[in-house]
């Protein structure tokens, strides 16, 4: 094995969504205590990093990314000697621990904004954005970017809720700040940060650039020189709204601003090209394979990326790509196609399990995102049998329904009534199940994670895609040296053919326990996955 590689390549990362992950007091929501009963679970599995999504105070509007104090734990979760408790007990457990930092906006209960609404004079003035006009643009969850401000009679900025006020990365002395506080957490023994959509800090709002906007090489610079430099830290940065080829500049070892990023162009693949989230349309397998084609070349020429197919904003895999009805079947070859690429590996929470979606009426969802929308697409005159049909496949409520653990109340996730429904699917998907089961999904993870940490092809190798014009099967040539690894993925939801480039080869890895072949040919299953070896 290649000793030279930076770690932070060969880990494996586990996304932590604290509101919903183990609740242990019973109030319904989950917490820092939850987390560390829970340690040895998420160790088993294979995992290096835990990435916790925000625990800082907030008044909860955007689920903690809406931050009122960096510098204070949010009582729901716990206090900050359980914060030091779970970084310590993290620690013993040879995993590390990075947090979520959401840096383009505050809440609008930070200190910050307070004093910057309630006078026109105030030094903070300047950290936020304001107008006398507002602009002809929309917040990302829908509606005007702008709020009227009474008090002050001007309009602020704020790409996500209203709540959510942008930050002015403009003003050097609220990035100094900013800075201070990000050293601060990483003395107090954090491994390192998921920066939330780094990508917008260097907008500039008057020429209506946000995304990748004409700031941001510089103040990730500078972030990077004051507070990552020299430190033994792992930094992911969210850009969902970046190019590929910038992703990979941004990230490049040899003018380092970020180690990672999550590139999201994957991941809109099931909407209605430039209609937004919420219009939804198949996947086609081939324009998917089209967008891994490009983001694997990049990749492996410069920069470096996070692999995932889902987070706390987008709904269950099996859901959205798999089959219920091949629930562990589709879990499985999802992990296999997603994890047999270069980069590196991001499960999020029940993922290992194969949790899936759900339908809730709409009085049972919390998300801001889903009620605000729901509002507006009503308003637009959708149907409600048509926006409901929308929230079931996409809202981000999907991922964040309590853990399963166990088919007991609440699916053992709290003793009391949790803050979000739990999935009437528990009594058969929960983690007693899977991890029992030597055909679960939890185990096959297990072998999965082993067999790329074994092997530093997955890891360092070339990327070939093999058939791509083939509509059913996505399958690719991993090689390096003189291994060479096929990987073969079936979203076919019936048993098909598949020709095989080679007669010689061993199979290391399937989702199911007889793979028939004859000459070249490979009989695969519904949800069919594999990963052999090439032998010749
Ligand atoms: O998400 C940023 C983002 O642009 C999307 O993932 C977005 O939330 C999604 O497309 C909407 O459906 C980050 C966080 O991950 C998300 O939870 C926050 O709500 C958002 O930033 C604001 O902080
Ligand atoms: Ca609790």
């Amino acid at each position: 094995m290649d000793k030279k590689i930076d770690w932070y390549k060969r880990a494996v990362v586990y996304q932590i969504y604290p509101l919903s992950f183990m609740d242990s007091n019973g109030d319904g929501i989950g917490d820092l205590q939850g987390i560390i009963s829970k340690l040895d679970y998420i160790k088993d599995l294979g995992i290096d990093v835990i990435w916790l999504s925000p625990v800082y105070e907030s008044p909860m509007q955007d689920n903690g990314y809406d931050i009122s104090n960096y510098q204070a734990i949010n009582p729901m979760f716990g206090s900050m000697l359980d914060m030091i408790e779970l970084i310590r007990m993290t620690h013993q457990k040879g995993m590390r621990i990075i947090m979520d930092l959401v840096i383009n906006h505050t809440s609008n209960q930070h200190e910050w904004f307070k004093k910057a609404v309630n006078e026109s004079h105030s030094l903070y003035r300047d950290y936020y954005i304001w107008s006398d006009k507002p602009t002809n643009v929309d917040s990302i969850f829908g509606g005007s970017a702008w709020t009227y401000d009474p008090i002050t009679k001007q309009y602020y900025f704020h790409l996500f809720a209203e709540q959510q006020p942008d930050l002015n990365w403009h003003n050097p002395q609220l990035r100094q700040e900013i800075y201070t506080m990000i050293n601060d957490w990483l003395d107090l023994g954090i491994d390192g940060f998921r920066l939330d959509v780094i990508d917008l800090i260097g907008k500039d709002v008057y020429r209506q650039q946000f995304a990748d906007g004409p700031y941001l090489d510089q103040y990730l610079k500078e972030l990077y020189e004051t507070c990552f430099q020299g430190k033994d830290i792992m930094t992911v940065g969210e850009t969902p709204g970046i190019s590929i080829k910038r992703a990979s500049e941004i990230t490049d070892a040899n003018d380092p601003k970020l180690n990672m990023v999550f590139q999201f162009s994957h991941i809109g693949l099931d909407e209605m090209p430039g209609q937004g989230k919420w219009a939804i349309k198949p996947v086609n397998l081939v324009e998917m394979k089209d967008v891994f084609i490009n983001a694997q070349k990049t990749f492996h020429q410069q920069g470096w990326q996070a692999l995932f197919l889902s987070n706390h904003d987008q709904p269950r895999v099996v859901s959205r790509y798999g089959n219920i009805a091949y629930r562990q079947e589709s879990a499985k070859m999802l992990a296999t196609l997603i994890y047999g690429m270069q980069g590196t590996p991001f499960i999020y929470q029940g993922e290992e399990i194969g949790m899936t979606g759900v339908d809730y009426p709409i009085a049972d969802y919390q998300d801001i995102e889903t009620l605000q929308i729901f509002d507006i697409l009503t308003a637009k005159g959708w149907s409600a049998t048509k926006i409901m049909e929308a929230i079931h496949k996409k809202s981000r409520d999907n991922s964040r329904t309590p853990l399963q653990w166990d088919d007991t109340h609440q699916a053992g996730f709290s003793t009391g009534r949790p803050w979000l429904k739990v999935n009437p699917n528990y009594h058969t998907v929960n983690v007693k199940t899977d991890i029992e089961n030597p055909h679960g999904v939890y185990q096959y993870y297990q072998k999965l994670l082993k067999l790329r940490k074994q092997n530093d092809t997955f890891l360092l190798g070339t990327f070939d895609i093999y058939q791509k014009d083939n509509k059913q099967v996505f399958s690719y040539f991993r090689k390096y040296r003189n291994q060479q690894f096929l990987i073969v993925c079936s979203w076919a939801d019936s048993t098909i053919e598949f020709e095989l480039p080679t007669t010689k080869y061993h199979l290391l890895l399937s989702n199911y326990e007889t793979v028939k072949t004859y000459h070249h040919t490979m009989v695969c299953p519904p949800y069919f996955a594999c990963v052999m070896r090439i032998e010749d």
